[in-house]
């Protein structure tokens, strides 16, 4: 797939998922480095820089994006020549996803600790991370069931459900605002996350915010499934995550919208649960309570106070 194929798909969410579109992106970009026919390292490093910005451009929010392009993109931070630059990037962009895919059964395993035999649980979206930890539970032999959210508007619910169902877990399918309804019902809540600050506050998929307020009402506790590739660095300098706002058609058809000129439909696709709500994070370095969130970013994500300038 070409480098602009690839970016179209990620802002088309074809590709979807924080983690999926930061390895596709890598992919692409190492792809992209492949194919490069340059012989000038200075101009090499700035078609890269180039292709590098286009796919960060295409989902704002999901920080695992530009985490995982600019881990990349540091192969060439010193390079002699161009085909020492390429070689460099290929073998980072290798190692990226080797890394990734690791971590999520690393998750998978960490995870499934917390979660009992007969446990009810509750998830939204369609996480590979939550849903890894959910699987292995399931795998050891522990009888679970889940609800499973619709998650308006895009529907990822249904392939939350088509996996779980393939599995053979008893499932539950909710709409979203059906979560308080049945939140007493349920033991843990389980999601994913796009992106995590340094105040361990999590950026996942709208509704998230309201079905962990829910669960923090019926005392319930609420577990984060992600790797260390969405904590997001610049939050500890009080940046704030930009929440992506999508395309009005995917909540009304242009054509009804267009008939009600006083009407705004309104379609931000993520938001913002305060470290409050959330009991623990499971990353591949192990599970930690949300306020430990900054020394994820200090200890793994290898910044250095000069990166953040
Ligand atoms: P994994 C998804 O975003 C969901 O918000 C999901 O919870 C999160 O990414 C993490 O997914 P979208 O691409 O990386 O559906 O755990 O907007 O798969």
């Amino acid at each position: 797939m070409l480098l602009s194929e690839t970016a179209a798909s990620i802002k088309n969410m074809e590709i979807r998922g924080a983690g999926r579109i930061a390895r596709a992106a890598v992919e692409a970009l190492a792809d992209y480095a492949k194919n490069l026919n340059i012989s000038d390292p200075e101009t090499f490093k700035s078609e890269m820089q180039k292709a590098a910005g286009i796919l960060i451009a295409t989902r704002p929010t999901a920080v695992s994006l530009p985490n995982a392009v600019k881990s990349v993109m540091r192969a060439l931070d010193s390079f002699g020549s161009v085909e020492e630059g390429r070689a460099a990037v290929l073998a980072r962009a290798a190692e990226f996803i080797e890394h990734s895919e690791h971590a999520i059964e690393r998750i998978a395993e960490i995870g499934a600790r917390h979660i009992s035999d007969g446990d009810v649980l509750m998830t939204h979206c369609n996480s590979e991370a939550a849903l890894g930890c959910i699987l292995e539970a399931h795998r050891q032999g522990k009888d679970i069931e889940v609800y499973a959210t619709e998650v308006r508007p895009r529907g990822q619910g249904l392939l939350t459900i088509k996996t779980l169902n393939d599995a053979g877990i008893r499932t539950n399918y909710i709409v979203d605002s059906a979560v308080r309804y049945f939140i007493n019902d349920v033991d843990l809540v389980f999601v994913g996350a796009d992106a995590i600050a340094a105040n361990g506050a999590v950026v996942n998929k709208i509704g998230t915010a309201q079905i962990a307020l829910a669960a923090h009402e019926a005392r319930t506790n609420v577990i984060v499934a992600a790797e260390t590739y969405k904590f997001a660095p610049r939050t500890i300098l009080g940046e704030l995550i930009e929440i992506e706002e999508r395309d009005p058609a995917e909540v009304l058809p242009r054509e009804v919208a267009e008939k009600l000129p006083f009407v705004r439909v309104r379609n931000p696709a993520f938001d913002v649960t305060p470290a409050d709500y959330i009991d623990l994070i499971v990353t591949e370095q192990g599970a930690i309570p949300p306020e430990l969130a900054f020394t994820v970013i200090r200890d793994y994500l290898g910044w250095k106070i000069e990166d953040l300038r």
